[in-house]
């Protein structure tokens, strides 16, 4: 283990074996990792505590900014999660943000900047904003779940792996792996799988639910948007749209989009795909998937200052109507792969 990180788990023992109160909390739009790692560091820490500090009163309490999407419905303690309304007035000691920043959380900030001590647990590159207290940040570690991991391997923590836990750290570990496809996969993100997979979960249904598994209404959009497909550059730069009007038509959730990128991205000789998402009538949401060397992560930062994201996922929103972001994105795009040749 890095000495690093079993500096960083020693002293998150203390910090929580002080704290009779904890929010833990991630990404505004929550997805598999983010989700996941929250249900798994809250099963963890409740097993911890039962066992060090069983007299103690105390309170654990996840929140996020949106509901987890449907198809996180099966994943082992799901319905513990609040919304950020219902907690408004209330205090903790100690707040987690797991795989975002803490400008990522949307209506959850003001409650966690009441905490005495805030901690970050991300594996994007380092935006800590200053007001962590303790920040476990490890950009090459494929998702916060394979960070969470680290848990069972530190003596300071000796906490059980259980299936309930494993099936939450499997569904954190495939959804941002893309089910160990991706270049991010490691000896050590299998490892921790196979782990997981011996606890006896059923790990085939949960990449069904999470990442297979589709509406109806989904189908519908994903055929809509094929019908806006372009190219430019010889097929380099690939991209697609989805107004609130194909939204309304196909009757899908603005979050059922997940997965039609990726498709996109795996068209021959694409080497970045972009797919705007028409949020308002200046606000539109860009995702970026790149198959190349391009760095889709500073190209989203250099969008938009709250831009972001990994080195081949990435998304951004711009302050601009639907046809302006893709002109003005198209664009600098083009320039960037013109320079290249
Ligand atoms: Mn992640």
């Amino acid at each position: 283990m890095m000495l690093q990180r079993e500096q960083l788990l020693t002293q998150l023992r203390e910090i929580i074996d002080q704290a009779d109160s904890i929010l833990i909390s991630g990404q505004d739009n929550p997805d598999g990792d983010s989700l996941g790692s929250e249900l798994a560091l809250f099963e963890i820490l409740t097993q911890h505590r039962q066992r060090v500090t069983p007299a103690r009163a105390s309170e654990l309490v996840i929140c996020n900014d949106a509901p987890p999407p449907a198809q996180y419905s099966g994943l082992p303690h799901i319905a513990q999660i609040v919304a950020a309304p219902m907690i408004c007035d209330r205090r903790f000691e100690v707040g987690f943000v797991l795989d975002a920043g803490t400008d990522r959380i949307g209506q959850v900030l003001p409650i966690l900047q009441r905490c005495r001590q805030i901690i970050t647990i991300d594996h994007h590159q380092s935006r800590a904003s200053g007001i962590e207290h303790l920040a476990w940040i490890e950009p090459t570690i494929s998702s916060v779940a394979e960070m969470i991991a680290g848990f069972f391997e530190h003596p300071a923590w000796q906490v059980t792996l259980t299936p309930t836990i494993a099936a939450n750290l499997y569904a954190g570990l495939i959804y941002d792996t893309g089910v160990f496809r991706y270049p991010n996969t490691t000896p050590r993100t299998l490892q921790i799988a196979a782990q997981l997979i011996a606890t006896g979960i059923d790990f085939a249904v949960i990449v069904e639910k999470v990442l297979l598994e589709k509406s109806f209404a989904a189908m519908r959009l994903l055929s809509a948007t094929l019908g806006t497909l372009q190219t430019a550059t010889q097929g380099q730069i690939i991209w697609a749209h989805i107004t609130l009007a194909m939204l309304a038509q196909t009757q899908a959730r603005a979050d059922e989009d997940e997965g039609i990128i990726s498709q996109y991205a795996f068209t021959t000789s694409t080497k970045v795909a972009v797919l705007f998402k028409e949020r308002g009538p200046h606000e539109t949401k860009v995702s970026f998937r790149a198959r190349g060397a391009l760095d889709v992560g500073a190209f989203a930062r250099q969008m938009s200052p709250k831009g972001g994201g990994h080195h081949r996922a990435a998304g951004c929103t711009l302050p601009l109507a639907l046809p302006d972001a893709e002109n003005m994105v198209i664009a600098a795009l083009n320039q960037i792969f013109a320079a290249i040749e």
